[in-house]
This record gives C-alpha cells, sequence and structure tokens, in this order.
C-alpha cells in the first residue's frame, strides 16, 4: 500500500455560500481521506476557495465592498460549514494567501522562461460566467452555457496549449486511471482530438487577480490561478525547507476530485502546465456527477439550492453524509429530496443500523450485566458474512463505489438482525438448563456485538459521530484513536465491559421534512438569495433583482394565475438559456438579463403588474434568444425500451464530441430498430431531467400532430453528426 495519499477537492468560487453540491464533493472527499487514515496511511486531504477573477471582482462591486472584503466573508462561511461537519481537512487554501501567489508567480515565470508563454494580442469573445475564452463570432452566446459572450481585444500572455496535444494524448494512453469514469475520458480525449489551441493565460482588462510578474498591469488567468492551489497549498514556490520537504512528500497528488463539468480544466490544462513545468503530474482525477433538486443541477445560479445547515440542524451530519452516499450512484447524477432522506435515516439509520445497535447491546446489559460474554462459539454464517463484508466493502470503496460499498454493509446489518429474530435470545425455552440458556445466549450476542464491531469500523468514514458513539457503548474507547486497519472476526475481547448506552440514531420526528422545507423557505424566502447579495458577515448587502425562480413563483399569493402561467412561458425559454451550464454560476447573468428584459430591475418591478410580460407562446423572439437553443444534429446508436414505459425509449445518442443518453417518448411510433443509425436533430443544452429513474440530457425534436404519432425531424441530405443548426 503507498504510503501516502494526497486528495484534493476543487477549490469553490466563493461568488455564494455553499450548498450541498458543494458540500456533496468535500463530503466525498473527506470519507476517502477517513478511510485511508484508517487503513494506516499518511493522508493530505485539500479543500479551499477560489477568489479571484471577474465573476468575484463584480460580485463585490454589486455587494457595494472591496473583493478581499468580499471573498473573506464567503470563505469564512465555507470554512465554519465544513468545520460544523467535522471535515478532516488538513490544509483550507485561498487563492488570495500570499503563500499562493508566490508559488502561481513563480510557476508562471518558469512556464515564460522555458519557452511555453508568448506575449501576442488577441481579440476573441469571453464567457465571463465560465472565466473562459470561446471560440464563437462577436454576439454570440457561449457554447456552454448560453450566456452572450464579451468581445475582449488585449494584449495577453499565452500558454502554449497547441504543443502537448500529442503528449497529452499518449500520457492518457499509458495511464488509463488518469481520468475516470470512463465516459469523461472518452470526452477529454475527443476534445484534445479535436485540436488544441494556445490559451489566453493573461487579463489586462480586470485588476483582481495574480499579477504577472514584471508585468504587473496583467493579470493571471483565474483558472491558471485556481489549479495551481493544488501545488501551492503543500509547499511550492516557498523557500522554507518544511515546505519543500512536504512537497517533496505529497507530490503529485494522488486524487483530485472534481464535478463533471471542470474535467476539461483539470484533464487538459492542469496536467498541460504541468508538463510544460517539468512537474510530475497528478495519479488520477474523478469526475462526479450533479446532485439535482427539482430535477435539475442543485446550484446557486439557478436558485435550487438546499443548504447543509438546514439538515444538520433537523438530522445531524451523519445523516447528510450517508445520504449523500448511500443514495447518490457516485460519477453519475443523482436527485436530492427532503423526503428521500428522511426515509433513508429512518429506514437505514434508526431501523437498520441503530435499532441492531441498541437491541444487541441492551441484552447484553440485561443478561450479561453489560460485559460481553465467553462464548463458546460464534455463528459460522454470520462470521463468513462479515468476513465477506469486509473485502466487499473495501473493494467497492477502492473503486469509488460508496453506495455499492454501503449496501454490503446493511446486507450484513439486515442478516445480523435476521440472526437475533430468528434465536431469539430473550426467549427461554422450557426444560433448557440455566447455564445451557446462558451459553446460547452468549453465542447469540456475542455474535452480534461482533459484527457490530466490524460494522462500526467499516462505515466509521461515513457516519463518524454516530461510529464512536457505538464504539465507546461497545466499551472500546475513542474511534478516532483507533486502529480500524484490522478488523477480523474474533477482536472483541469477552469481558469488556459496555459504555454507557443511549440512542444511536432516534427516528427522526414526524415533522422533519416539513421542518426541513420550512427552514430552507425561510432562508431561501421567495426571493431566493441571489449570489451576490448572500448576507456575508462584514459586509454590506444592497438589493438585486430577484431571481428567476422567485418571480415565477405560483405560490406567491398576489400573483394572478394568468401572469404566473405567462411568467413560466418565459422562464422555460431562461431555463434553456441557463441548461446544462458548465459553471455553478454561469446563468447568473442570464437571470439578470432575464429579469432586466423581461421584468425591470428590482423585485418591485418584477412583481408590478406594469412591468412588460416576458415573451407568451406565439410571441415574436429575437435572434438572440433563439441562438440560446443549441440546436445539433445527433446520431442514435442505441434505442431500446424502458420497463415499464410504453412510451419511453432510451436512447444513446453520438454529438461527434460525445455521447449521451436522451430519453424519448417516441417508442409508440418507432421501434428501436428503426431507430438504430437514425440521424436526428435534438437541443443540445437543455438541462439534465430524470424520467423513471433515468437521466435524459437533451430533447430530440419531432412533429407532435394532434391525435397521430410524432414524427421525427430529420435531413434529406447527408449531415455531418454534431452540426449545429442556425
Ligand atoms: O468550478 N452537484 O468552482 P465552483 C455536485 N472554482 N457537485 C457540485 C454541485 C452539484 N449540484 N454544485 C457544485 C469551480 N458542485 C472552480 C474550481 S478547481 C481548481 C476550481 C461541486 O464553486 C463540484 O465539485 O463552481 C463542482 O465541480 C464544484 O462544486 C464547482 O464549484
Amino acid at each position: 500500500m503507498a504510503d501516502k495519499f494526497y486528495l484534493t477537492t476543487p477549490i469553490y468560487y466563493v461568488n455564494a455560500r455553499p450548498h450541498i453540491g458543494t458540500t456533496y464533493t468535500t463530503v466525498v472527499a473527506d470519507v476517502i481521506a477517513r478511510r485511508k487514515r484508517a487503513l494506516g496511511v499518511d493522508t493530505f486531504f485539500l479543500t479551499g476557495t477560489d477568489e479571484h477573477g471577474q465573476k468575484i471582482q463584480r460580485s463585490a462591486e454589486k455587494a457595494g465592498c472591496s473583493p478581499q472584503e468580499f471573498t473573506d466573508g464567503v470563505a469564512a462561511q465555507f470554512r465554519a460549514l465544513w468545520d460544523r461537519l467535522g471535515l478532516t481537512y488538513d490544509d483550507f487554501i485561498r487563492t488570495t494567501e500570499p503563500r499562493h501567489k508566490r508559488g502561481v508567480q513563480k510557476l508562471f515565470a518558469l512556464l515564460k522562461e522555458r519557452g511555453y508563454i508568448y506575449k501576442g494580442s488577441y481579440t476573441g469573445q469571453y464567457c465571463v460566467s465560465d472565466e473562459a475564452f470561446v471560440d464563437v463570432p462577436p454576439g454570440a452566446p457561449c457554447p456552454e452555457c448560453g450566456r452572450i459572450t464579451e468581445t475582449i481585444s488585449e494584449e495577453n500572455y499565452f500558454f502554449k496549449l497547441s504543443a502537448f496535444e500529442r503528449t497529452l494524448l499518449e500520457f492518457y494512453d499509458a495511464h488509463p486511471e488518469f481520468i475516470r469514469p470512463e465516459t469523461r475520458r472518452n470526452e477529454v480525449i475527443s476534445f484534445v482530438k479535436a485540436g488544441l489551441k494556445d490559451l489566453s493565460v493573461s487579463r489586462t482588462s480586470i485588476q483582481w487577480g495574480i499579477p504577472v510578474p514584471g508585468d504587473e498591469k496583467h493579470v493571471i488567468y483565474v483558472w491558471m490561478d485556481a489549479l495551481v492551489n493544488y501545488i501551492t497549498a503543500i509547499g511550492y514556490g516557498s523557500d522554507d525547507p518544511k515546505d519543500i520537504a512536504r512537497f517533496e512528500k505529497y507530490w503529485p497528488a494522488d486524487l483530485h476530485i472534481v464535478g463533471k463539468e471542470i474535467t476539461r480544466f483539470h484533464c487538459v490544462y492542469w496536467p498541460a502546465f504541468l508538463m510544460a513545468a517539468g512537474l510530475p503530474l497528478p495519479k488520477s482525477v474523478v469526475a462526479h456527477g450533479w446532485l439535482l433538486f427539482e430535477e435539475s443541477k442543485m446550484s446557486k445560479s439557478r436558485g435550487n439550492i438546499v443548504r447543509a445547515e438546514t439538515i444538520l440542524d433537523v438530522l445531524g451530519a451523519d445523516a447528510l453524509r450517508y445520504f449523500l452516499l448511500r443514495e447518490v450512484v457516485f460519477g453519475q447524477d443523482g436527485s436530492f429530496s427532503f423526503d428521500a432522506l428522511v426515509q433513508r435515516y429512518n429506514s437505514d439509520l434508526a431501523n437498520g443500523y441503530g435499532n441492531l445497535v441498541s437491541r444487541t447491546l441492551t441484552m447484553i446489559g440485561k443478561y450479561f450485566d453489560g460485559v460481553v460474554p465467553e462464548f463458546p462459539t460464534t455463528d459460522s454464517l454470520i462470521e463468513q458474512n462479515a468476513t465477506e463484508t469486509v473485502t466487499g466493502f473495501g473493494h467497492a470503496f477502492e473503486g469509488y463505489a460508496f453506495s455499492k460499498g454501503l449496501e454490503v454493509v446493511w446486507d450484513l446489518i439486515a442478516n445480523v438482525d435476521g440472526f437475533l429474530t430468528a434465536h431469539a435470545p430473550w426467549k427461554e425455552p422450557e426444560g433448557i438448563s440455566a447455564d445451557t440458556l446462558r451459553q446460547q445466549r452468549a453465542m447469540i450476542l456475542y455474535t452480534a456485538a461482533e459484527a457490530i464491531r466490524i460494522i462500526t469500523a467499516l462505515i466509521y468514514p461515513v457516519i463518524p459521530d454516530a461510529a464512536a458513539k457505538v464504539w465507546s457503548q461497545l466499551g472500546l474507547g475513542d474511534i478516532h484513536k483507533a486502529d480500524l486497519k484490522n478488523i477480523a472476526w474474533g477482536g472483541l475481547r469477552p469481558g469488556t465491559k459496555l459504555g454507557e448506552l443511549g440512542p444511536v440514531f432516534p427516528r427522526a420526528e414526524k415533522d422533519a421534512i416539513s421542518r426541513m422545507k420550512e427552514i430552507e423557505e425561510k432562508n431561501n424566502p421567495s426571493v431566493p438569495a441571489q449570489d451576490e447579495t448572500q448576507p456575508v458577515p462584514g459586509v454590506r448587502a444592497v438589493p438585486l433583482a430577484p431571481k428567476a425562480g422567485t418571480i415565477a413563483a405560483p405560490a406567491t399569493p398576489t400573483t394572478k394565475e394568468s401572469r404566473t402561467s405567462r411568467l413560466h412561458a418565459a422562464l422555460d425559454g431562461l431555463a434553456v438559456a441557463i441548461a446544462e451550464s458548465t459553471n455553478e454560476t454561469a446563468a447568473v447573468v442570464a437571470v439578470e438579463n432575464f429579469v432586466k428584459d423581461n421584468l425591470g430591475s428590482g423585485s418591485q418591478a418584477a412583481a408590478a403588474p406594469s412591468a412588460p410580460a416576458p415573451a407568451e407562446v406565439g410571441d415574436k423572439i429575437t435572434i438572440d434568444d433563439f441562438a440560446k437553443v443549441e440546436l445539433r444534429v445527433a446520431q442514435i446508436k442505441v434505442a431500446e425500451r424502458v420497463p415499464k414505459a410504453d412510451k419511453l425509449l432510451r436512447l444513446e445518442v453520438d454529438l461527434g464530441y460525445e455521447q449521451r443518453q436522451i430519453l424519448a417518448g417516441i417508442a409508440e411510433a418507432y421501434t428501436p430498430e428503426q431507430l438504430i443509425g437514425r440521424k436526428i436533430v435534438i437541443v443540445a443544452n437543455l438541462a439534465p431531467r430524470k424520467l423513471r429513474g433515468l437521466e435524459s440530457n437533451g430533447m430530440l425534436l419531432a412533429a407532435s400532430l394532434e391525435g397521430g404519432k410524432p414524427v421525427l425531424a430529420g435531413f434529406l441530405e447527408d449531415v455531418e453528426v454534431g452540426a449545429r443548426l442556425k
């Protein structure tokens, strides 16, 4: 086993407070870090905040404070939440810290010295939301997020990304484990194969960033600045021998955990920067899916966030941690709902693990005065099951299959529970001697308690607070100090005096769901907090335009039915514009524009009856409105029926640059066989939705005939897959 493990989360933008989407990545990292440490691996877990760039500069301006004041406030909120969640990060890096600035400047100077950074002039389209240059004509929307791009004409420094095309492809080929899962790896490879252009890595039109060494009117491109955090945090750029030693010990990183939308930055730009600097490359980048809420990606810009604090207040940190790891299949998108959370809590934690612990330890208290009994033998099936669980759980976790790993443990919990019920140690069968009864009870209760010890050691990284309680109830002391490497069967010593017993997971109160919803509503009132207006400690908040979700909220009592439906129609258009945003805040400006264009500015205007009505179905739209919808040619590669859904087909379509899944209600018009190979038109930038538990990424176009079956849109001439319809 490797003697060190360095893992990182993305550093989060500070233009809004954390939510359970950002919490998800950080909790997963914490679980991995805790498990590695439990296995005796020297682990370094890094997280932090990304504090420079145009977006943050604008957010601070809107909040009426300096960027530094603004970022200080939000970074403190992130840390406070991570601390409340008990996350065991070893360092929290902020890109505004001197240690980071020093390292970024050092790397920039090195790349320049090595001939990989040169000065050139550039005119191009910049997407502020994504903080990225994009290859579109002036005035066109960003292909990633649909936001209108800004024309930037500047003298810039460029990084010779084009020089790394072949080297990167060779690297991916030689290191299949570098990008996981496979779908992300394929996307990255296609992106690089399509050709890499040199990357502009400085800006002169903004000030909020790290100055280019020796040419201070330029600031370093925010993504170059941000990615370098992974090395500056562990000492890169410092002359202090302790920092140098730490860097040498931990670099290269073993694992960068990221959300799927930022894979390109981590798998193309970052390795290219490192190659140019002559530094080793990280061992792996693992991209997870999105946490969806109300069917779309939970994000501050969409206004559909749930705050972790709400769940902590009502059910505690372990409930949230367990839910995120168990309910979401790592790598895929997963939905969050309060109902599902409470259901998992009650069935798996309260009735499952908590109940098993309580009944077993209470009986040891009753029949053996709270002392683990001497046992003549243990149940061989449970013993075997426990041993297999240790292996199964280990394999699952090594492969990031957290949900599977927990499922295996909960199978064991169910088996032990069934074993107790079947043997009913509380019964006193007639004709059995007191000695035999005691022996039988000892066997049953020792078996159950030993299984609980093993279960607890395994799930400690996921639910550390509960595991610590159970460990101490088992009389084993402080789990945080325990050696959890060796948990072979039989480790629980007879004679161990149990600790003080008490409930581990009391059943959730009946009103838990409504309480959480109420707290959320109170904190995200009908005007959900706009990113930039989040109350940041020490920062003056200014009123801003309301968010889209607010305006259309049917619950607003003063809102008339007709007006609500009109707004809904307009919001659907907006949803398309912000759909598939690859960046947390990618849609903020879209929302602002929507408010400006359709409703005037300010929340009063939004509610005022005199506000211009947003486009109704049948109204004319502008070319810019149309340009927001990304229509593309796709080819159907896989088509199959969805079980128990008469109308639905599951399609896998090829867009040239990526393959994706779409669910379409055309099963009554087409058989799967008729569709394979067919070229169709899809809306490529539609927010993902879940239908029958399956994610649909886009929508195909078909003529909808009254009383008839849908007819797919297609072409008479042959067209290239991926071509855009304009
Ligand atoms: O992209 N579901 O920061 P960011 C799952 N600063 N994960 C989510 C999520 C959701 N709904 N929402 C956010 C940036 N995340 C850059 C990163 S790294 C050098 C720079 C998580 O604040 C997920 O990990 O937009 C995603 O990649 C990250 O937050 C984006 O955070």
